[in-house]
């Protein structure tokens, strides 16, 4: 479903697991970080909602969202991390480079989670402007983060 129609913070939390006892990597983008803050706080807050720990939750800075495969594999490789969450924004600019950036994202994010068999959920936005990932960051649209979140606990809950 296109996100202008769906607003990214409404969930349904009928069957949502408890995740008090689960440990979540979240790997955040310096690129873009009025919007990348915005989608960590939300992640972060959905899931203390939904009972895990702060000290549960550990939070890495890359450089850019090209950088999030790697650093998704480093925490995925660690035992005692049940889930990864992966937040970015690519804004598209005037040439390929957006294209590139976020298919290596997406394909090395789909790598990871399969390799390690661990939930590793792609919280990255790819908006045309500015304005569209500050309305999926906490504005209109509601926000990314919070739909990242709840992502890994419905896998976690599988
Ligand atoms: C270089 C670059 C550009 C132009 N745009 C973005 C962006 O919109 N969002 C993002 O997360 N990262 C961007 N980057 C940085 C790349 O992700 C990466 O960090 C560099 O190319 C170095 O590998």
């Amino acid at each position: 479903m296109a996100t202008s129609l769906k607003n990214l913070s409404q969930y349904d939390d009928a069957n949502l697991i408890e995740v008090a006892d689960k440990k979540f990597g979240i790997i955040v983008s310096e690129w873009n970080d009025e919007v990348t803050e915005s989608l960590y706080n939300g992640a972060l807050e959905t899931l203390l909602t939904h009972g895990a720990s702060r000290e549960n939750i550990l939070r890495k800075n890359v450089p850019g969202s090209f950088e999030l495969p790697l650093a998704a594999q480093w925490l995925a490789q660690r035992d005692e991390i049940d889930a990864v969450i992966c937040i970015g924004c690519v804004i598209q600019g005037e040439t390929r480079h957006f294209d590139f950036i976020c298919q290596a994202v997406a394909q090395g994010i789909t790598d990871v989670g399969l390799k390690y068999n661990k939930p590793v959920i792609f919280g990255v936005l790819t908006p045309n402007t500015q304005q569209q990932a500050l309305d999926r960051a906490g504005g209109k649209h509601g926000n990314k983060g919070d739909e990242a979140a709840i992502t890994a606990i419905k896998m976690l809950g599988f």
